[in-house]
C-alpha cells in the first residue's frame, strides 16, 4: 500500500514490520556506543527530541549551528557503523518509492517521549538534494506535519504508525514539516516511546 503525499513522497504503510524484530537489537548496539542524547540547536534551546547516528557521517547541533561530522562529539569516536538490515531497510524502501539506487551514508536516530515535539524546518544540512530521505517510525504513532516549499505554505497532518516508511525526494525534498507534540499512548512491543530513523546521502 503506496500512499502519496506529494509528487515524490510517499507512505510506505507497515513497510518495516517484518524487519522490526532485526532493527531493535541494532539500534540497542548503536546506543549502547553512541547514546541517545540532547542537543542545542545555533540560538540555544535544547531539542526536545533525543538523537544518535550510525553511518559515516552524523547530524550534530551545537551553538555554532548544525552540520554533519563522522566523529560523535560526545565520545569524540566514529559513529558506529550502520548496521547491514538497516541499509537493505534503506534501499529497499526507496526502490519501493522510485529511488532505486540510493545509498544512504548517514543514519539519524530520533527518540521521542511524551510531548516531544519538532518544529516546522526544512533538510537542507545535506550537501546533494537529488537524492532522496527515507523515515523509517516505531513505536507511538505520531502526528506529521506535512507543508510546502515556503514556512507559511499550509499543512496536512499524517499519522505515522508502527513500521510506516516515508520517502521523500525531488521536487518534495525541501518541504517544509515538523511533528506535532508525541501524544503518550503506550505501544505493545516499544512501550512509551517513538523511535525514528532517517537515510539520507549527507556528504
Ligand atoms: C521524524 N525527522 O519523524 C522526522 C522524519 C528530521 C525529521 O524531520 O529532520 O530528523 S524525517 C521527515 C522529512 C525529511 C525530509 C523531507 C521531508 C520530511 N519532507 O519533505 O516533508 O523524526
Ligand atoms: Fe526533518
Amino acid at each position: 500500500a503506496r500512499e502519496t503525499l506529494g509528487p515524490q513522497a510517499f507512505v510506505l504503510r507497515g513497510f518495516a514490520l517484518d524487519v522490526v524484530d532485526a532493527l531493535l537489537p541494532a539500534i540497542d548496539q548503536v546506543v549502547e556506543a553512541s547514546p541517545f542524547r540532547y542537543m542545542v540547536t545555533r540560538r540555544g534551546f535544547t531539542m526536545s527530541v533525543a538523537l544518535t547516528n550510525c553511518g559515516a557521517l552524523g547530524w550534530t547541533s551545537d551553538r555554532r549551528g548544525y552540520r554533519y561530522q563522522p566523529d560523535d562529539p560526545e565520545t569524540g569516536q566514529p559513529w558506529p557503523t550502520m548496521p547491514p538490515v538497516f541499509l537493505q531497510l534503506a534501499t529497499d524502501a526507496a526502490k519501493a518509492a522510485g529511488f532505486a539506487g540510493f545509498i544512504p551514508d548517514s543514519c539519524l536516530i530520533n527518540r521521542y517521549l511524551r510531548g516531544t515535539q519538532l518544529s516546522l524546518h526544512q533538510d537542507k544540512n545535506e550537501r546533494d538534494f537529488s537524492a532522496p530521505i527515507v523515515s523509517v517510525s516505531l513505536g507511538m504513532t505520531a502526528t506529521f506535519l506535512f507543508g510546502g516549499q515556503e514556512r507559511t505554505d499550509k499543512t496536512v497532518k499524517v499519522p505515522l504508525y508502527h513500521g510506516d516508511v516515508v520517502v521523500w525526494g525531488g521536487a518534495d525534498r525541501l518541504r517544509y514539516h515538523g511533528v506535532m507534540p508525541l501524544k503518550d499512548n503506550p505501544h505493545p512491543q516499544l512501550g512509551n516511546r517513538r523511535i525514528n530513523f532517517t537515510f539520507r546521502r549527507a556528504g
